[in-house]
């Protein structure tokens, strides 16, 4: 067993759910010893739909985006008085932060030199084959106590040009089992009939909710996929493709855990244009408090 493998048995929550290691849930593995052998990483990328990349950018470039985040939250007074900022002790509001238009934070020279720099465009230039674009909505995240995400396809809300569009979650955080780390749900990218229904729905046009589901555990028992995750280090890297659900555990610490999600794709392709410009025009209708068909209506019309 690795330092860092979770051992079975282990329990994590996910909206009222447990799940155990060794059952609903298992260890991500990484990829690091294919870097640089490109078919070996396409052959990984296609197997398992995901390429879990640790340690994969300088600790000071991550670290450099953390402390702008920590700076801002400190700044409204947001972390727990009297402790150190660079511990992100969630404050007494324990308020969420959703940054995405938060265009200082976003397109900082600190922000672009990691979420845009050398080492991640190098890696999709070569992994893609080509030059390759980034989309300038960058998802940059401070998830407090007791809060996750839900269970969704990314394609919902980036589909409107190709979908070969790589996601990349960049922990500027740790995250570790206990400090909402990204859950991907295995298998899920191989659902065809999950693909051709939920996977063609645009959120804001079909006006519908985003999220597929609020239950871990039927993504195993009713589709038959397994979760994974790992104990994410600050500035690793895990990339999946626009049809992997996936969603985030509980945080269930004190301190924040501090994430951008953003995503690559070829020149060449199309591309979403809800997703370009500087001004981060994009707010979903989720984001706008419109209202939106329920997902159940959805999937009862796709007998889902
Ligand atoms: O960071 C999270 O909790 C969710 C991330 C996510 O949905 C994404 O990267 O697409």
């Amino acid at each position: 067993m690795s330092v860092n493998e979770i051992p079975v048995g282990t329990k994590v929550i996910f909206n009222d759910e447990t799940l155990t290691f060794g059952k609903e849930i298992s260890n991500l593995s990484e990829s690091n010893h294919l870097l640089g052998d490109i078919p070996a990483l396409k052959n990984q990328f296609e197997k398992d739909g995901y390429l879990l990349l640790g340690n994969f950018f300088p600790k000071e470039k991550v670290e450099a985006v953390y402390d702008t985040v920590t700076a801002m939250i400190d700044s409204e007074e947001e972390l727990k008085p009297g402790t150190d900022p660079k511990d992100a002790i969630v404050g007494h509001q324990n308020k969420r932060y959703q940054l995405w238009r938060n265009i200082e934070l976003t397109e900082s020279s600190e922000m672009l030199d990691l979420a845009n720099g050398s080492e991640i465009r190098g890696f999709f230039e070569g992994f893609l084959g080509g030059p390759v674009r980034t989309y300038d909505t960058r998802w940059l995240r401070a998830v407090p106590n007791g809060i996750n995400n839900g269970i969704h396809y990314d394609i919902v809300y980036m589909g409107r040009g190709t979908d070969q569009v790589y996601t990349s979650w960049i922990p500027l955080s740790d995250a570790p089992i206990e400090r909402s780390p990204l859950i991907l749900c295995l298998g899920s990218h191989k659902l065809a009939k999950v693909r051709d229904t939920y996977g063609k729905m645009d959120t804001d046009t079909d006006n519908t909710e985003a999220v597929f589901s609020h239950s871990a555990k039927e993504m195993v028992d009713d589709f038959g996929c397994q979760w994974g995750t790992t104990n994410f280090n600050q500035g690793d890297l895990i990339i999946f493709g626009m049809y992997m659900m996936h969603a985030s555990l509980q945080n269930v610490s004190e301190q924040y855990r501090m994430s951008v999600d953003v995503r690559f794709q070829l020149v060449s392709e199309p591309i979403d244009d809800r997703h370009i410009g500087p001004n981060g025009s994009w707010l979903g209708n989720h984001y706008r408090g419109l209202e939106e068909r329920p997902m159940s209506e959805a999937r009862a019309e796709w007998g889902l």
